[in-house]
């Protein structure tokens, strides 16, 4: 292999086909219902990752797992000592997961590495193509699991010891599908972090702009409010005398959609389950378990609508004579990416000819945990109608490619 020469490198680009054909590829593995299920740790899952884990052996890459089941491939710089960089993302899904959400960050690496294989170019540095393991915490609570272990924000023990919305445990769960690794946690500090990622959202598609440059990311807050009441007849029970789990769910919905309402700006509220016991037709609800999901870009506005929702709370609790708890999933502050590496990310994407804007992610990525080790930040490329968490989830194959391209100029300059 030589050397990577500057104009050499200026024109290399990635082979879009095949991009297309392995993201076609591991969207079929899980496919049913019109979306990809690929929950975490789930045979769907675990079929994910070994088809994963053999294209990257195939592309001669050196692959470890760690301890969490985070999937890692190395293509080795000519400098050992030399820090590697990372790019990647999570192949796990949401139950009712799109073609391209985190499938296209680590199929986009794995992409780059190839087309640096065919070309013959060496970087100093290695390059590391990571799968984190369970970033969208569909199943297991919290998202960015694998990453956050990664970056040492959250203990092994404590996420063997997580338990899945089945009941099911995380530590026997990857014991089951054999991915519990021994690589080192972590198995190395990148020297960078680039992730390409879809939007999800609809700006760059309502803009017609190709690339984002994220600079920054929103705060999330999860948690889940369980509501006790008492079941009555529906029938007999004067609206006075009830204590009722259902009403008090649908109103903490209504109470959510105004305190988004009414904050404004970047302010989002979800609840996203809801479930009642004993969920029938003729009998006031005895006990209700719903999920909350409360973003905002400033910690200080979060801590705002959280501090509202709670006093909410307080109120319907006595006004409802039901007993309110409630127990926190996630919380992570606003993240700043690295302007740095940000600014790498623009510059490439205008060398190549792309239209590109600055861009806040409103959902959570694994480069949120990355922002802790090393200067990190990330590619967005176009959701067609913002449409994402959906089978329908879509992006233009040229969208595709141009991301993959922009990734490859990023991370062959940080490799340097
Ligand atoms: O919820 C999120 O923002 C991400 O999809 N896990
Ligand atoms: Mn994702
Ligand atoms: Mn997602």
């Amino acid at each position: 292999m030589t050397p990577a020469t500057p104009d050499r490198i200026d024109t290399l680009r990635i082979d879009g086909m095949r991009l297309l054909d392995r993201l076609a590829a591991m969207a079929r593995i899980g496919w049913k219902d019109n979306a990809c299920c690929r929950l975490a740790l789930t045979d769907e899952d675990r079929e994910g990752r070994d088809q994963l884990v053999a294209w990257m052996k195939a592309a001669g890459l050196t692959v470890s797992i760690d301890p969490v089941g985070n999937i890692f491939g190395l293509r080795p710089g000519t400098d050992p000592s030399a820090a590697p960089v990372m790019t990647g993302s999570h192949i796990d899904t949401v139950r009712t997961g799109g073609k391209y959400d985190g499938n296209l960050g680590v199929l986009g690496g794995l992409e780059v590495a190839m087309t640096l294989n065919d070309a013959g170019v060496k970087t100093r540095r290695g390059l590391v193509v990571a799968a984190f393991s369970n970033e969208e915490g569909a199943r297991f609570h919290p998202d960015i699991l694998g990453s956050m272990v990664f970056a040492g924000g959250l203990t092994l023990e404590e996420a063997y010891g997580t338990v899945a919305i089945d009941g099911k445990r995380y530590g026997e769960e990857l014991d089951r599908i054999g991915y519990r690794g021994d690589a080192p946690v972590p198995a190395f500090e990148p020297h960078a972090y680039v992730e390409l990622h879809i939007e999800q959202g609809p700006i760059l598609d309502i803009e017609g702009v190709t690339i984002g440059a994220v600079r920054n990311l929103q705060g999330i807050s999860w948690q889940e409010v369980s509501i006790v009441g008492q079941s009555n007849h529906a029938g007999t029970t004067p609206m006075h005398l009830r204590r009722d789990a259902g009403y008090c769910a649908a109103a903490i919905g209504m109470e959510l959609r105004a305190i988004a309402r009414e904050m404004g700006g970047s302010q989002v509220c979800t609840m996203g389950a809801a479930n009642l016991h004993p969920n029938l037709i003729n009998v006031i609800a005895a006990r209700a378990l719903v999920t909350v999901d409360i973003r905002n870009t400033s910690e200080e506005l979060l801590q705002k609508a959280e501090k509202r929702f709670a006093d909410f709370l307080v109120r319907l609790a006595s006004e409802e004579k039901v007993t309110i708890t409630t127990k926190s999933l996630a919380r992570f502050q606003p993240v700043k990416f690295d302007d740095g590496v940000a600014d790498l990310i623009a510059r490439h994407a205008r060398a190549l000819g792309l239209s590109c804007r600055d861009m806040t992610s409103g959902a959570g990525h694994d480069a949120q945990m990355l922002a802790r080790m090393c200067p990190s930040a990330m590619i967005f490329v176009p959701s067609v109608k913002g449409i994402s968490h959906n089978g329908a989830e879509h992006t233009e194959p040229e969208d595709l490619e141009a991301g993959a391209n922009v990734l490859l100029q990023s991370l062959v300059e940080l490799a340097a």
